[in-house]
């Protein structure tokens, strides 16, 4: 039986994958420290899940974990997801999003039965741009410590294919949302944030930082899993960097009359000034990954529509 590793397995993203991990018949070990993520996630009743409620800084731990399994497949998550908290302390945030990508790469090497490393980066890493859609062809420009740090960790990982063997796969998430994000820290994503006010109150409140006319790729769970299991399996992706999102951009105007007619709701807004270090437009160029089968599936009326069912749901 195969075994993946997935680091920040607990949290809202890792969580999904894990379970389509298992739901294919492999076994899954989980390294997270639960500073986010959470063990209801997860089915911990599964016996081919494996957790260690363990931080990915901890070098000791991972060498001593990287003797006992022989992973065939690495998928690292585990990151202080929040740009603004890397904005506020980026020598903290840097040791999560940074330092432990190359302490598992060194740890990679050892692996002689390593099928994949597939790194968890973000749209960070494109920052501002002039043009758009993002594409992987053209330049970056993180304009934070946290697209700094992840774009720094892919560099690793693709050398780290030719240097020594570890065949790597970046994936450029653009803005996942859906069951399982958490709203309730003022970190957390616009879509969690603004669909559980929806969900909640008659007269939902929200914030829009800037003019809400700024743009998102919002990407629903659902594909972000197929995306990423496609890219898992097929070896055209090993030394490549691929964008996963829809290729649509929204703006939070638009995503704020989606709402309202879902849930048949008026929402009352106060605008705030833009945040530090924010993007204005971000949408991405996804014909790398169609190339090798991958259609998005879930329009945003679509995603937010399962997603606030599962919101209710959940209460
Ligand atoms: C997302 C990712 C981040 C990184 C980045 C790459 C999430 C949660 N974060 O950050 O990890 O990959 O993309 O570019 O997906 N906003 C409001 N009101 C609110 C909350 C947010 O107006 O109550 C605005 C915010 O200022 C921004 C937009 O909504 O303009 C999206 O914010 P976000 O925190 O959901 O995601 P982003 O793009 O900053």
């Amino acid at each position: 039986m195969e075994i993946v590793l997935v680091t920040g397995g607990a949290g809202f993203i890792g969580s999904h994958l894990t379970d389509a991990l298992l739901a294919k018949g492999y076994r899954v070990v989980i390294v997270d420290d639960l500073s986010t993520g959470s063990l209801d996630n997860l089915p911990l009743s599964n016996e081919r899940l494996t957790i260690y409620k363990r931080s990915v800084t901890d070098n000791e731990f991972l060498r001593v974990l990287f003797k006992e399994y022989s992973f065939n497949y690495i998928f690292h998550y585990a990151a202080i997801a929040s740009v603004q908290k890397s904005v506020e302390s980026p020598a903290s945030t840097h040791a999560v999003n940074f330092d432990s990508t190359l302490v598992l790469l060194e740890a990679a090497r050892e692996l002689s039965a390593l099928k994949r490393f597939i790194f968890v980066s973000s749209a960070a890493v494109y920052g501002d741009r002039p043009s758009l859609p993002c594409s992987e062809e053209d330049g970056v420009n993180p304009i934070t410590p946290y697209g700094v740090d992840k774009y720094a960790s892919e560099r690793y990982v693709l050398n780290a294919s030719s240097l020594y063997g570890v065949p790597g796969t970046v994936m450029r998430y653009f803005n996942v949302y859906g069951a399982r994000q958490n709203p309730s820290s003022s970190y957390s994503g616009v879509l969690s944030i603004f669909t559980e006010r929806f969900s909640e109150s008659k007269n939902p409140n929200l914030t829009i930082f800037g003019d809400g006319k700024q743009t998102r790729d919002f990407v629903y769970i659902k594909d972000v899993v197929s995306a990423s299991l496609l890219l898992m399996r097929d070896e055209r992706a090993i030394g490549k960097v691929f964008n996963v999102g829809t290729g649509r951009e929204t703006s939070l105007r638009e995503i704020v009359a989606v709402l309202e007619k879902l849930f048949d709701k008026k929402a009352i807004i106060e605008y705030k000034l833009g945040r530090k270090g924010d993007i204005n437009r971000s949408y991405s160029n996804i014909s790398r990954l169609e190339a090798l089968g991958f259609r998005p599936t879930y329009t945003v009326e679509m995603g937010l529509k399962e997603y606030s069912n599962w919101q209710e749901c959940d209460k």
